[in-house]
This record gives structure tokens, sequence and C-alpha cells, in this order.
């Protein structure tokens, strides 16, 4: 396709789907013009990939997710196309700056962090290498909210997506399905029925994500809940208006907002519909393709690999027992081993507090059939352990993740360490039952967005290298190995870097009114805030380091930025205790004319995908300073040590494989080890100790006990005090002075370019493990038994 070619079908689309005249048309319509054009280009394959899925008779990957975090779509189908000259060209012919047109698309925010974010990585990866799958989930209206600061405050807005037209959806008015709650079960000629009282119809959108340079195209089908009754004509003609529109309101609600709560499960009714709604209507949709394919259910698991994504949709295991006992006849035993051999689970979290349970009596009144099936599990499970330590219901409440584990032919983690915990720790008893159903799938994430598309310098420099199959190969990057002692190399390397600091620098001016030095370190913690993430730790550090350049202002100091951003959950009170203290800590600091030459905190706010693919090529210091054992894995630190950011960072998740495959000497180590961790805890006064060890770390308290940073407000941080020299779980104060250490080791290693170039660019030589393309052919061979098509 030629640019021309391109400039005339976006003013076909302007004209002749939007009604847009080219004279008045907003950057908002030629957005959209330009995005049909661009769809144009990939609908063919999306329908050779189902053919080809159909007539091989290929096992069908589904990937079920209550989170995809998308981001913007535009420029991926354009990166993945290879059409990024002719959409350079065709815009600027049409008057148009095409950075402008790209970054008009809202972010699709359909996630609350890195689960969200690995399932669209993942959708990218199918399509990329080939493998026939669908990702199923919810078609929010709402994604997680907007987040702005108030007085260094976190303030939350309705984010709304959707109210812009979405170019890439397609709705399927003759996929829709029925989905029930509630009601009774009663015996009819001989067999439970389940009769439901409540009932909303899932109507599917169907998006279509397209793999590197548009071989393969897969399905991303995701579920709006709409009411089986419209409005109410006859209240209405009474003049009863809102309540002729009531029953029509709430059966949106169910897909109306992403729960913005990561790492903690609140047992809200709500979810639960939010759970059941999407996992019923993509099992029925999944059984009817069978169906429809000629394919027996008995074969089931040779047909159909579906992946659960955390316990979201664990209440699969037994609705797909419901389909196939009570509605097709199927006996109860071969039931419940047909839906294992499909089903698989991935766990993404240790943390207690963010293991699903659901009240029985909650269950049983929303699912009531479900109830009882999860009661048949649990005995037939129970006749496989003598002594039977496993139960699925306990204290009056389902344990999802037993469920979840109990229904899976392959359980797995997501990285080396975390697997490993998991085998230890939450599934010990489960494990020893069964112990080859635990597998690791360390995660990845995909080089053509997080490398070819954010960073287009790096990418054509490795291009100019080593060629462009990497873009499809991550491993590749190991060919960079030689030119790792190679000047011109290393030069232009740092040069690329350099430039993205520059166009960052000239983004913070031009948005926040902020000034930086591209010179300065940029040094980026992004991600949620947590606990144990511990954005604490960091600005703790940051507090220290002004001490002491205020004691010695003539020191040899490395000049740093220190960048955050990330959002609280809404009710989580001391993550937004954090964000507020960095807030203030930034607002002193900045405006201190002696030390902001050499240390500056910036928190950009409404962290999302866009800013991310701003931020990290753009970084020199990867911070991933978890609680060891905490971090499940993170793929975040996966994107900063591709793009030559290295890590300071704890052995936590896959940081500690990171760290194998860059080098020790690569990788800023601090802190104790998981085991370490567990023992300190069992210290009596552990916080206090290290407080009372390190004077840089008792001085930072201080000042925030003194009231600093709060406008001589001594109350307004007592909480985060009171738990850092009190509780201290995540032992933030236990791990400072080793962090401190450390960040002094990167400050010498900046120092020196030549130094610091060679890091960075070992990060970006040996990360290349790192591509979901990697993570998905292990799921493929070790859990899915899938394989790709071919042409
Ligand atoms: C994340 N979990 C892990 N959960 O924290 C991270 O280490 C890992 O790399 C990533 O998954 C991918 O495996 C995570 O993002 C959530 O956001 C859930 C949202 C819904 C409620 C429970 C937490």
């Amino acid at each position: 396709m030629t640019a021309a070619d391109l400039r005339d079908s976006i003013l076909r689309h302007l004209a002749y789907s939007l009604g847009s005249d080219p004279e008045h048309a907003t950057l908002h319509d030629w957005r959209i013009a330009l995005s049909f054009a661009v769809r144009d280009r990939l609908v063919d394959s999306w329908f050779a990939t189902s053919r080809a899925a159909r007539k091989s008779g290929a096992k069908r990957v589904y990937y079920l997710s209550m989170e995809f975090l998308i981001g913007r779509l535009l420029e991926d189908a354009i990166v993945n196309l290879r059409l990024e000259e002719q959409v350079d060209k065709a815009l600027s012919e049409l008057g148009l700056v095409p950075r402008e047109v790209i970054e008009n698309e809202p972010d699709a925010a359909l996630g609350n962090g890195g689960l969200g974010r690995l399932a669209a990585c993942f959708m990218e990866t199918l399509a990329t290498i080939g493998c026939p799958a669908f990702g199923y989930g919810i078609r929010y209206e709402n994604g997680l909210f907007r987040q702005s600061f108030d007085e260094g405050r976190q303030v939350e807005e309705a984010e709304d997506w959707l109210s812009q037209f979405h170019a890439w959806e397609f709705e399927r008015r003759h996929l829709r399905y029925r989905i029930c709650f509630g009601g009774e079960v009663v015996e009819e000629g001989g067999k439970p029925v389940w009769h439901g009282a409540e009932a909303v119809t899932a109507q599917a959108f169907d998006t279509p994500m397209i793999g590197w340079r548009g071989k393969w195209a897969n399905t991303l089908r995701l579920w709006a809940a709409e009411p089986v009754k419209g409005f109410d004509l006859a209240r209405f003609n009474r003049g009863e208006y809102a309540a002729a529109a009531e029953e029509e309101a709430l059966g949106r609600t169910i897909s109306r907002v992403l729960y913005p709560d990561d790492t903690t499960e609140q047992g809200k009714e709500l979810r639960l519909k939010q759970e059941y709604f999407f996992t019923a209507a993509s099992l029925r949709d999944i059984l009817g393709r069978v169906e429809a394919e000629g394919g027996s259910l008995a074969d089931l698991p040779k047909r159909a690999a579906i992946q659960l994504n955390d316990t979201h949709p664990a209440i699969a295991g037994p609705e797909l027992v419901r389909l196939l006992h009570d509605e097709r006849g199927m006996p109860l035993d071969q039931a419940i081993a047909t839906a294992r051999g499909c089903l698989s689970y991935t766990n993404h979290t240790l943390m207690p507090e963010a293991l699903e349970r659901w009240s029985e009596a909650l269950m049983s009144r929303l699912l009531p059939r479900h109830m009882d099936l999860i009661e048949r599990i649990d005995a037939a499970h129970a006749v496989e352990q003598p002594g039977r330590k496993v139960t699925l219901v306990e204290h009056g409440e389902v344990k999802m993740g037993e469920l979840a584990f109990v229904m899976a032919h392959k359980v797995n983690g997501v990285s080396a360490l975390h697997t490993e915990l998991m085998k230890q720790t939450v599934f010990a008893e489960l494990h020893r039952l069964h112990p080859t159903r635990i597998v690791n799938e360390t995660n990845g994430v995909t080089p053509r967005r997080w490398v070819l598309s954010s960073n287009p310098r790096l990418s054509h420099l490795i291009t100019e290298t080593i060629g462009e199959g990497w873009v499809d190969d991550l491993d590749q990057l190991e060919r960079l190995e030689p030119s790792l002692t190679d000047a011109a190399f290393l030069d232009a390397y740092a040069a690329a870097k350099r430039a993205n600091k520059a166009d960052l620098a000239t983004w913070l001016a031009a948005t926040h009114g902020v000034k930086v030095d591209p010179d300065a370190m940029f040094d980026v913690q992004i991600k949620r805030i947590h606990e144990y993430k511990r954005q604490h730790l960091n600005i703790l550090e940051a507090i220290a380091l002004w001490s002491d350049i205020r004691a010695n202002p003539d020191g040899d100091w490395v000049p740093r930025v220190k960048i955050f951003a990330g959002k609280a959950a809404p009710g989580y009170v001391f993550a937004k205790e954090i964000i507020h203290l960095i807030n203030d800590v930034a607002a002193v600091l900045n405006a201190d004319p002696v030390t902001s030459p050499y240390l500056k905190v910036l928190f950009l706010p409404n962290y999302n995908v866009s800013l991310a693919e701003r931020l990290i090529p753009a970084a020199d210091l990867s911070e991933q300073i978890s609680t060891a054992g905490k971090e499940a894995s993170g793929t975040g630190n996966m994107k900063f040590a591709l793009n030559g950011a290295p890590t300071i960072g704890t052995l936590d998740g896959a940081n500690v494989e990171i760290r194998e495959r860059v080098g020790t000497r690569n990788f800023f180590l601090f802190g104790m080890t998981a085991e370490e961790a567990e023992a300190r805890r069992a210290v009596p006064d552990h916080a206090r100790q290290a407080i009372t060890a390190d004077t840089r770390l008792s001085g930072a308290l201080r000042e925030i006990s003194r009231g600093t940073f709060s406008g001589n407000d001594r109350h307004r941080y007592r909480g985060v005090v009171a738990n850092l020299t009190g509780e201290d779980y995540f032992l933030v104060c236990s791990d400072f002075t080793a962090y401190w250490d450390a960040q002094r080791r990167a400050d010498a290693a900046f120092a020196d370019p030549e130094t610091w170039r060679r890091m960075a660019a070992c990060n970006t030589a040996r990360s290349g493990w790192f591509s979901s393309d990697r993570t998905i052919r292990g799921y493929m061979s070790d859990i899915w038994g899938a394989k790709v098509l071919t042409h």
C-alpha cells in the first residue's frame, strides 16, 4: 500500500464513513478515518486466520480474563502492518501532525495493572506466532479511573473511553447469550434443573488483534451486558419516566465499570456477577463453536484449551461441568474430567488478602446450582486424598484458588521464584497431592509494542546492527554481544537514550511545566501504589539524600530526577498517603535552590499504558524494590531492562531471572531474600533496631514527623510514621541501609559514562528471553498442547 493509496482511503472514510468534510474535520474525525483505513488492511488476515483454524481443526486457545489492558490500538496496528512510513507521509500531506493524530486515541484502560497488561501482550503474541486464540473478557463502559491530584492528594474521576467512537470493534448482533442468576434448582424427570430468577443478555463485541507483519489476527471478544427486557413503554406512558428505564439501567450495570482494586479482593456481589457473566457467555460461545464445527464434546480437551487468568473466571469449572452434565447429559465424573482436560489456571499472587473467597451464602443465592456442583467436585476430589486436608469450602466460604486448582490440569506461576513459593506455601497440600500439576511460565512482554513501537531510536540501532529478525525472535538480541565492546555502537546506543531523555524533558516542560536536565539520571518507579512495592522506601531515600546534599552542597553529587507514577486503589488509605507524601516531598525538594540542581522528584498523574510507553525508553534506572517474596513476577522490570535501564532491585519475582541473564554486574542488587524477610519479621522490634542503626533513616523519619513536608502539620503523616516505626510488615526500615548503599553504587556507575552505557547495553542485549513469544510457546507446549497455524 502506497502513501497515496492510504491518503485516498483516509479521505474516503472521512467522507463516506464519518460524513465529515475535510474542511471542517476535527482531529478526532481524522483519527477515526485513519483507523478505518488501517483497519481495512487487517480484516483479510483476520478472516484468513479463522478460516485456517477451522480448516485444520486446530486446537484453539481461549484466554479468559477480567482485564485486558490494551492501551492504544492504532499505533500497534500501524507498526504491525508496517505502515509507519505511509502513515507519516499521508498524514503530513493532509496537513496533519502524525503524532497528534495517534495520541488523539484514548487508552483502553480495561485493567488495573500487570495482570491486565500481561493479557494484552499475550493477545499480540498469539497473533504474531499464529496460535489460533480468542481472548474473552468484559467490555467495561468505564475503565480504570482517571487520576489527578488536588494539593497532592489523589482524586479519582470516571474514565469514559467509550464516550468516543471506538473504531476497532465490531458488534455481533447475532452473538448474544442469556445469562441467569439466582432462582432455584428443582428436580425434573429425575434431573436437577436450574431456573434462574434474573437474566441479562451478554452481547459480543469483537476486536481484531493483529500480529507482527499482519500475517495472523485473532479475536478479542468482549461481552457487554444488556437488559433482556428493554424500556417499559407502558410505564413511560403512565408518566413514570425514571421507572420506565430502571430495568434497562440495571441490566447494564454488570459491564458498567472495572473494579479498581488491585491486590485486595472485595467480596462484592456485583463483582461475582461480572465474573459469572463473562465466564458463562464465553463457555457457551466455545461449546457452540465446537458443536458448529461438528466436534464431539467428549473430545473437548482436544479442541479447546481454556486458560483462567487468575481465579476471576474460576467459576468456569462448575459452569463447564453444568453445561456438560446438566445440559448435555454427560455423566458427572466424565464431565469433571472433561472440564479439567480443558481448563488451566494462572496464579498471580501469594498475598492472602488477594486470594478470592466467596461466601457460601452469596454463592448459593446467586448461583445455586454451581454451589451444589462445587460440593460434588469437592466430594469427588476428597476421594483422592486420604486424611482429607484440602476442602473447597471452609468457614462458610468457597476458596476460588483451590477450586481453580482442583478443576485445572495445569496450574502455573509467573516467575521461577513465585512458582516455587506457590508449591511451598498457598498450594503446598494440593501440590503434594498433584505433584506434576504446578508448572512455571515466567512472564514476558511483547517486543513489538515495548521496543519497536515505543523506542524507535533503539530499534533502528538494533536493526542496523543485527538485522530485523529480533522483532519476532528476541533471542537474537544476543547477537549484539560482540558490539558491547565496540565504542561506535556504544556511542550510538548512548545517543539514542540521550535523545529519548531529551524528548521526555521537552514533553515534561510542555505538559507539566517542569524543567529537568536530560543529563541527570532518570530514576523511574512506575506501577500501582502498594506497600509491598515500597514506593515509600524510594521516597525515604530521596529525603535522606536531600539532607545529605544540604549538609554538603559542594559534594560530588550525581544529578537525579526521581520519577514516580501509579494509581492507588480508591479504598486503599495507606497507598493514598504514600502518594500524598511523595507529592509533598516533591514540592519541598524541587523548591530548594541548593539541592534541586541535583535532586528533583516528580509524580506524574494518571499513569497508563501510553505514559509507560513514553517513560520507559527514557529511563536510566529501573526501580524494582518490592519486599522479597511479594511481587509474583513483574513485567515492567522486563520492559526497562530491554530498553536499557539497569535495575535496582531485590531478589523478588522475575528480578531474579533478569539478574541471572543480564549479569550480576549489570544489576544493583540489595536487600533481604524472601527467606530472610520471613525470618526478619520474627525479630521483635526489627524496625526500631534498623532505625537506630541508620542515622539517615532516623533523620528522614524525623523530618516527616516534624512536618517539614506538610506545612508544619505534624499529624499529616502520623499514620505512615507509626506504621514504619511499628509493625513495618514490608520491612522498609530493615532494607533501607542496603537500598541506600545500592543507590550510591548506581551513582558511581552513572558518573562514569563508559561504565553506564555498557551496563545499559548489556541489559538490552541479554533480555531477549523476556519476550512474551517465549512465554506463550511455553504455555503452548507445557499446558495447552496447541500448535501454530501454517499457511
Ligand atoms: C500482577 N497482579 C502481579 N493483579 O502483581 C505481578 O507481579 C505480575 O507480574 C502480574 O500480575 C502479571 O503476572 C496483578 O496485576 C491485579 O491487578 C488484580 C486485579 C483484580 C483484583 C486482584 C488483583
